[in-house]
């Protein structure tokens, strides 16, 4: 299968109409419905590939077509026809790509060649791959190992992440942020203090059995679409789903299941959400909070029992001073910093208490807050406050976002030099392992800014979109002397580069990977922690591409001496030796890996958590009462016109690769430039749709950041709340904002000014 699938911006209905007319018209349009949807079809299946998109769980068996309108968009953007080769950058000086969108960066389409900037011309050349290995090896050795930052964005499979930790270490360096750091941090950071585990707890068949699913601050239908089959699933069962989110979000409103987007076969539709609860931004806390207030009123009324008191006593620890801190919580003050009223809170707390297994689901709504990991200690403690974590149809579930985000940390891909297993580690390899603390993503940009950064290294990504802060972060990456990007398609950290610059194009994980034993497998694992086999159909997109394996190797080989211990080549050569490589390092949860992952549905990695063996310092589920309901303590929304700015995905984006300028379900048709606000505050400010503002971050730090032209777009969401994209508003967000234990930058709630444009008044800060 040769053929090209080109996705085209569309501008369908909303609803879950809209993705089956529009993927088959994508389709249709290309006249080669059938053939990609063979190819789609091998989407998520045993002996296919795993989608490129979101981590969502692929059920076992899965669904006749177990893909989804923004998966079969970026398997479309992967297997574009478009391809930047040397003599693109021949007629384009780097300059000048500055200029570009980055939606026009990579609709120029996949690389095919190294190349590496030549500052004479300001364009990119040709260099030979052993020529740039060599070059990036010896510029590697010259600079002391923590001036080198080896990022990785969460879509390399496990056996190039493993190899790539590897990399990093004999080097001596833990310097390995992940784009989780930007991410789910946070749940790596709050789960093991309270639960014992970094990741969440249920699998799909918690979704089959549950009575209530809440959903926190996830955009579902846009960001992780198949698990809206596990939502009408349960609907029709007459589960209710509340969903928590200041913008009510369409696209968690109706379903319609699409069980053969090509023949147009659909069954009804199916209505989503049964409640729908908007917070202010950051609200949660307070409105968590404000549940297990009233459950424990109910508990404390006596009657019926609310709490299931066997658990606590069993498993928990931290109960008492956790119930006497909620018992203490003023009404108005939950209600103030919920942005929620004490009725609604009521009748989300009626509806747990009637449920007998509830899942507790969430994504950056909860994550992108400076309180981040307290709201998470929160949301743990109302499950646990009934027996919600270890037993069927219960738990906790947070949406991961990469594909192989949560499997990069799992291989070790971590700047916590004790989450990995570096005696194993050094003792397989011969080598002492660096064991000081790497820098997360936020203390490698710090450090950009700072000008002490010697190398970054990007495994996927784009950090100088994704990374906040881009008015000190553009100027600072041009003075690195060494960018060097592991990559499928140009985008803006590219032409922003280091005075040393090298693109290092790869295979992506659709394509068939031929090595010296014959077609390779990778593996991932999903947000639920299934490991997943993953095989290549179709032809590369050029003949020197190499694979994400194959460049590490010929990084690793050029920087390391020679070790007798580890044949580079070897795995290269057969990645099933870095699977038995990563079994080796740590068996309990990689045992048999080869053998394992290929059985139907894959493997499990263990999670005691599930089973109720709390791995935590008290050896108990810990009950961890946030020290204040403040979400975002440095944001004062009252009186000043102060907004706290919620930066979001539309349905048109995998994170800075923007597909098109259609949010379908929003209904936000033909640009990104915008920012969704309330009527009222629109009155307030005298401003009407459409009219232009410049919107301020208030830091006070005497930074200067705004980004302006913005067009208003009346929308419901609450008052002192608006809403804009990721990653256009990136340049308002401090780099400083983030939570507090997990440095994710709070990118759900950056306080600023609004500003009609052409008008001059007070700068922002
Ligand atoms: N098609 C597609 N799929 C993707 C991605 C993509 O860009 N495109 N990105 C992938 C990645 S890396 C990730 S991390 C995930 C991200 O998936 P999501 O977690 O859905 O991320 P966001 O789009 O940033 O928005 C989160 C939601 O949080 C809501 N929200 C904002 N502030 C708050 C708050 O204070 N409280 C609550 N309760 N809600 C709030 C927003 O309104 C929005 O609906 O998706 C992954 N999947
Ligand atoms: N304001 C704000 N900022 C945010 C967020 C937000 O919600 N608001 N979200 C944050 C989150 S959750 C995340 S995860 C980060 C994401 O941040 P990053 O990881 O930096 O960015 P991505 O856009 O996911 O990376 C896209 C690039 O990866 C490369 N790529 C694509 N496929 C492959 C592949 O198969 N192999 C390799 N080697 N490269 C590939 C392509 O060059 C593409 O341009 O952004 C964060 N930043
Ligand atoms: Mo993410």
């Amino acid at each position: 299968m040769t053929e090209d699938v080109e996705y085209r911006p569309y501008d369908g209905p909303s609803g879950g109409w809209g993705s089956v007319k529009s993927l088959g018209r994508i389709l249709r349009q290309e006249g080669r419905a059938v053939s990609t949807g063979l190819a789609l079809r091998r989407q998520n299946k045993d002996g296919g590939f795993m989608c490129v998109s979101c981590a969502w769980a692929k059920p076992n068996p899965p669904h006749l077509f177990e893909f989804c309108e923004n998966g079969a968009k970026a398997s479309a953007w992967d297997l574009t026809s478009a391809r930047v080769e040397p003599d693109f950058f021949a007629r384009h000086r780097v300059t000048e790509l500055e200029a570009w969108s980055d939606h026009d960066l990579e609709m120029a389409g996949r690389l095919t060649e190294p190349m590496k900037w030549d500052a004479a011309t300001d364009r990119y050349v040709p260099v030979a791959w052993s020529t740039a290995f060599q070059e990036i090896g010896a510029a590697l050795r010259g600079m002391r190992p923590d001036e080198a930052v080896f990022y990785a964005s969460g879509r390399a499979c496990n056996e190039a992440s493993y190899m790539y930790q590897l990399l990093a270490r004999m080097y001596g360096t833990n310097n390995l942020p992940d784009s989780s750091n930007m991410c789910h941090e946070s749940t790596s950071v709050a789960l093991p203090k309270s639960i014992g585990v970094p990741v969440g707890t249920v699998t799909l068949e918690d979704f089959a059995q549950t009575d209530l699913i809440l959903i926190f601050g996830h955009n579902t239908a846009s960001n992780s679409p198949r698990m809206l089959h596990q939502l009408d699933e349960a609907r029709r069962r007459g589960v209710p789903v509340i969903t928590i989110n200041p913008l009510r979000e369409q696209g968690l409103a109706a379903f319609t299941n699409p069980q053969d987007p090509l023949q147009m076969t659909v069954q009804p539709s199916t209505r989503i959400s049964s409640l729908f609860v908007q917070p202010r931004a950051g609200g949660d806390l307070a409105l968590l909070a404000g549940l297990c207030k009233i459950l424990l009123e109910w508990e404390d009324e006596g009657g019926e029992p609310v709490l299931d008191r066997a658990f606590i006593e069993g498993h928990t620890h931290g109960f008492e001073d956790f119930a006497q801190a909620m018992r203490r919580q003023d009404w108005a003050e939950i209600e103030r910093h919920s942005g929620v009223a004490r009725g609604q809170i009521e009748e989300v707390a009626r509806a747990y208490r009637g449920a007998g297994r509830v899942l507790g689901v969430y994504g950056m709504g909860l994550t992108q807050q400076r309180a981040g990991v307290e709201i998470l200690h929160m949301l743990v403690a109302f499950l646990l406050l009934r027996g919600n974590i270890g037993r069927p149809g219960a738990g906790i579930c947070p949406v991961r976002g990469h594909s192989n985000v949560q499997g990069q940390r799992a291989v070790w891909i971590t700047e916590k030099p004790e989450l990995a297993p570096l005696d194993k580690l050094g003792e397989m390899f011969g080598f002492s392992p660096p064991r000081h603390k790497g820098t997360d993503v936020v203390e490698a940009a710090e450090r950009v800014i700072q000008g002490r950064m010697g190398a970054v290294i990007q495994l996927g990504g784009n950090l100088v979109r994704s990374l906040p802060e881009h008015r000190l972060l553009e100027p600072a990456w041009r003075k690195l002397p060494l960018t060097v990007m592991i990559t499928t398609k140009l985008n803006r950290s590219h032409v922003i580069h280091g005075r040393a610059a090298y693109l290092l194009p790869c295979l992506s994980r659709i394509e068939i990977d031929r090595q010296a034993s014959g077609p390779q497998e990778v593996s991932v694992e999903d947000s639920t922690s299934y490991i997943h086999p993953s095989r290549g159909i179709r032809e590369p997109a050029g003949p020197h591409l190499l694979s994400e394996p194959a460049i590490i190797a010929g990084i690793a080989k050029a920087t390391l001496p020679a070790n007798p211990k580890l044949d580079w080549d070897a795995w290269v050569g057969d990645y099933g030796l870095v699977r038995q490589a990563i079994a080796e390092t740590f068996p309990k949860w990689y045992d048999r890996y080869s053998e394992r992952m290929r059985r139907p549905g894959g493997f499990h990695r263990p999670n005691p958590a599930r089973e109720r063996n709390w791995e935590t310092e008290t050896g108990k589920a810990n009950f961890l009462p946030p020290a204040s309901l403040d979400a975002n303590p440095d944001i004062s929304v009252t009186g000043a016109g102060v907004f706290a700015l919620m930066t979001v995905r539309s349905n048109d984006q995998f994170n800075t690769t923007i597909y098109g300028y259609d949010d379908r379900f929003r209904g936000i048709h033909g640009s990104r430039d915008i920012v969704m606000m309330n009527r009222r505050d629109m009155d307030v400010l005298a401003l009407a749709p459409e009219d232009r503002v410049s919107l301020l971050t208030v830091a006070g730090d005497g930074v200067h950041r705004e980004v302006d032209n913005l067009q208003v777009v009346p929308f419901d969401l609450p008052e002192g709340c608006v809403a804009a994209y990721y990653p256009e508003c990136n340049p308002l967000l401090p780099l400083w904002h983030h939570a507090k234990e997990s440095h994710v930058p709070a990118a759900k709630a950056i306080p600023v000014r609004i500003r009609r444009m052409g008008e001059g008044g007070t700068a922002g800060d």
